[in-house]
Parts: C-alpha cells; sequence; structure tokens
C-alpha cells in the first residue's frame, strides 16, 4: 500500500554530464534507495574537472532564485536537503535561502563540501571560498568533509598521511564549532591496511568509526557515492554511524568494480554495487 507521508529529498549540485559524479550520481544512488529525489542543477558542465581538459562550464546561479520562488508557491517541501559541488559563493547564500524556505518540519540538512582532496581545491575554488563553504557546513545537521575539506574550512593544517587521532578529534571539533551538528569525516586511515569514516556529533564524549579495507588506488567520485548512499541510509532511518557503514561498503564495492580497468579512470563503476546497498537497506 502506498503511504502517503514518504519523503522527499532535494539534492543541490551541478550535472558533470559525462564523469560519474555529482548530479548523476545522487539522482540514481537515492533513488535506488526508494526515495523521492528532487534536484536542483548549480550548472551543467560537459564533464567534471578533474583530468579532463577543456570542459564546458554553464553557471545556472540565475535560475536558481525562480526555481525556488516557484517551489514555495506550490508549497514544494523537503525532509532532507542535501548539497554537493557548490559553483559560487552567491550559491552558498541561495542555499542558505533554501535551507529556510523549502525545508519540511525536521528537514535534515547534509552538506558535502565537495571541493577538495588530497590537500589540493579543485579547479576554480580559493580559501575564501572554502571558508564561505565553512558557513554553509555551520548550518547543517550533518556536514560530510573529507580532511582535506575539513582542514581548508577551519584553518587547520593538512598534514597527509601521519595524522594522530588527536589532530582528527581537533578537526572534528572544529567543524563542530563551525555550527554543524554532526560532522562524518571521510577518508580517515590510521594505518595502511584500513580507511573509513568517523562520526563525531556535539556532546560525544568519543569518535565513532566505521573502517574498511584500504585499497592501493583511490577512484574519482567516491565522496558523491559515499555522501549520496549516506543521505539514502539516513533518510531510510539509519543512524548516522550505520549511514555511514553502509555507504562506505557500497563505495567500497564501487571501488572494487572499477579497480583494473585503466580505460575508468574517471569515475566509479557504482552502479554495479546497487543491488548491495539496496539489499542492505532492506534488510
Ligand atoms: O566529485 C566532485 C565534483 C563535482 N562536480 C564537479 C567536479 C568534481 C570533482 O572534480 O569537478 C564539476
Amino acid at each position: 500500500m502506498a503511504n502517503i507521508q514518504d519523503k522527499k529529498v532535494l539534492t543541490v549540485q551541478d550535472i558533470s554530464c559525462f564523469g560519474q559524479c555529482s548530479l548523476t550520481v545522487a539522482l540514481p544512488i537515492i533513488s535506488a534507495c526508494g526515495i523521492e529525489t528532487a534536484i536542483l542543477p548549480s550548472a551543467v558542465l560537459s564533464t567534471h574537472t578533474g583530468g579532463f581538459t577543456g570542459w564546458t562550464f554553464r553557471d545556472l546561479t540565475d535560475d536558481i532564485p525562480a526555481i525556488v520562488d516557484h517551489w514555495e508557491k506550490q508549497k514544494i517541501s523537503f525532509d532532507a536537503i542535501y548539497t554537493g559541488y557548490l559553483g559560487s559563493k552567491r550559491q552558498i547564500e541561495l542555499v542558505k535561502d533554501m535551507f529556510s524556505r523549502l525545508s519540511a518540519p525536521e528537514c535534515l540538512k547534509v552538506v558535502d563540501p565537495a571541493m577538495a582532496d588530497n590537500g589540493t581545491l579543485y579547479y576554480g575554488f580559493d580559501e575564501a571560498f572554502a571558508h564561505e563553504m565553512g558557513t554553509l557546513c555551520g548550518k547543517a545537521d550533518i556536514a560530510l568533509p573529507n580532511i582535506t575539506e575539513a582542514a581548508m574550512m577551519t584553518d587547520m593544517p593538512y598534514i597527509g598521511e601521519g595524522y594522530d587521532e588527536a589532530y582528527i578529534r581537533k578537526l572534528m571539533e572544529k567543524v563542530l564549532a563551525l555550527g554543524a551538528k554532526t560532522v562524518v569525516l571521510t577518508g580517515v586511515s590510521y594505518n595502511k591496511n584500513e580507511l573509513g569514516a568517523a562520526v563525531l556529533s556535539r556532546g560525544d564524549a568519543e569518535i565513532s568509526y566505521y573502517f574498511h579495507e584500504r585499497l592501493d588506488k583511490g577512484c574519482h567520485g567516491t565522496g558523491d557515492i559515499f555522501a549520496s548512499a549516506f543521505v539514502g541510509a539516513l533518510v531510510k532511518g539509519k543512524t548516522p554511524l550505520e549511514a555511514a557503514r553502509i555507504a562506505a561498503d557500497f563505495t567500497l564495492a564501487g571501488m572494487k568494480a572499477t579497480r583494473g580497468d585503466d580505460t575508468h579512470w574517471y569515475g566509479t563503476k557504482f552502479e554495479k554495487a546497487l543491488p548491495l546497498l539496496v539489499g542492505e537497506l532492506n534488510k
């Protein structure tokens, strides 16, 4: 029987037409979780910017206010709003406005800063943008940075490998101090065999971790894949730690399906792992 209370998610990020990231990842993954998913594209690119050259970029900032006005007039609201790659500081302001105008009661606001990795900002971003993204994470129920993004938003040094738990704790506390209620830090590893996510909410005495095996090589787009599955699992009622475990296992399975295919350097074959994600959520 249909459940009239089914939840609706809005995700705001770019469409990289080719390359398996942002909306071409978020929409299929959250939909596969059985959740109605609306999209608001922040820009349209021919490909993502991580390894391609000569991509096209159409900024959609000017279309956003009218879309939000229309939805508000139609009394459309969302049980979760999940933001990823945003193209400008103005878009960050527009997302803050969406948080206040398009949220259903108890709307979960999930912010993935999606702007940097391995110590480096993605093409086109600067330090000022990173700080602005910090203010958006401050409005989030859950902020989902990787270590590079967390360090850039909080003016902590990025020290690559070889950090200890005290560093991770300080980084996470600083993200909470921005205003986020919970921080899920991705790409945490204290040894060469394991990689995972760390979860800390305001008032928690200890960090909770989920680790899985660490592969030799990363894949492009895994941050978006993790974040999308995390949102799907969260909206399905999982706790942040359970959602992080489900999302991490799904992402790892996608990476395993990708390794060995050198022609697939630009993305991750997450589609192959969707049955695993769906099975996990229906357990
Ligand atoms: O996966 C994050 C991402 C999203 N969107 C665009 C990107 C990237 C990372 O490179 O370039 C356009």
